[in-house]
């Protein structure tokens, strides 16, 4: 992967907000320190990353069956990394709505050599699975960063398991399992519960051990939401970035997308056809804050997240020369 260029890095003190930065400007930067990824061989300079979509199993919403052979998914892998992705996440478990689960050796028999193949390649991976076994085996086999759409909840294990290792965890709020998730999408105020929820949830895993400066936050777009609810809470990102965590959006083709974009017959824009309306909104989770973004495309993500780290950028420098001639 190549390094990132950009604008030169805050040096900022370890797990702090960058409240000077924020308050100086206006412009909501990365909110926080990123944690550390062992891997990553290109720190991004006051931009978001971009994490790629893998999905070896054969019912993914998006990409489902296409990354099924062990060869073709490390080829993909490979072509993301060459095309900015920071990190390549490797899943081998549908979480669509009404999903069922599948076992752990299945799980482990999709994504294990691909996360080796990859990891050997030099590419950092993430491992999405709500299986510490997974995770575990996964970790042994390259992987960097684990990413559970349960956030330590599907399984008691995983918070000690993280833990232990000291990796990077990607928490996302969650209420249940795919097959029951859209009967939980029961809020007052989306924005207040699903913040509240993070928030406990980071809690606990603190409390478990998970270190400080290695836990991420996600608000889990279309997990247990509705597309009403998905667009209530990227229109609050600011206040998810809040939360003082580093913040993973991940909007890549979902259905909320598709109905937005959906015909005048009413039938959703298909999820293949979902990818520049996914650039806007990496765009702006961007400019909002986010610490990474979750996207099936890379390239256009890629370039996207750079374009608002430079127009942040600017702003500071504007903003800057605005204070010194004040
Ligand atoms: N969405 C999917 C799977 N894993 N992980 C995180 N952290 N956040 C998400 O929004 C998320 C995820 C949905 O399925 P896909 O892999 O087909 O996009």
């Amino acid at each position: 992967m190549t390094a990132v260029s950009g604008p030169a890095p805050v040096p900022p003190a370890p797990g702090a907000v960058r409240a000077a930065a924020v308050r100086a400007t206006d412009v909501p930067l990365a909110a926080v320190d990123p944690p550390p990824v062992p891997g990553l061989t290109g720190p991004p300079a006051g931009r978001a990353l971009v994490m790629g979509v893998l999905n070896t199993t054969p019912d993914s919403f998006s990409d489902g069956g296409s990354w099924l052979d062990p060869a073709a998914a490390v080829l993909h892998g490979l072509a993301m990394a060459a095309h900015g992705a920071d990190l390549v996440d490797v899943g081998g478990e549908s979480t669509r709505p009404g999903a069922a689960r599948v076992d752990a050796e299945e799980e482990q028999r999709r994504v294990l050599p691909v996360v080796r193949a990859l990891a050997d390649e030099g590419v950092a991976v993430s491992v999405d699975t709500m299986r510490a076994s997974t995770a575990a085996a996964a970790l042994e086999a390259g992987a960097a960063l684990v990413n559970d759409v349960s956030g330590g909840l599907a399984d008691p294990t995983m918070a000690s398991l993280v833990a232990e290792r000291g990796v990077p965890f990607v928490a996302m709020h969650w209420r249940g399992h795919a097959d029951v998730m859209a009967g939980l999408a029961d809020y007052g105020d989306v924005v207040a519960e699903v913040r509240e929820e993070l928030a406990r949830r980071a809690e606990a895993l603190l409390a478990a051990g998970v270190r400080e400066d290695r836990l991420v936050l996600d608000p889990g777009l279309g997990f247990a939401k509705t597309a009403e609810q998905g667009w209530e809470l990227l229109g609050r990102l600011d206040a998810l970035v809040g939360l003082g965590r580093p913040l993973l959006v991940g909007a890549s083709r979902k259905g909320m997308l598709g109905a937005l974009l959906a015909g005048d017959d009413g039938a959703p824009r298909p999820a293949g056809q979902r990818d520049d309306a996914t650039t806007a909104l990496t765009a702006l989770a961007a400019a909002a804050g986010a610490w990474c973004v979750r996207v099936h495309a890379v390239r256009p993500s890629a370039d996207a997240v750079r374009v608002a780290a430079r127009v942040a950028s600017a702003r500071v420098a504007t903003a800057r020369r605005g204070e010194g001639a004040r």
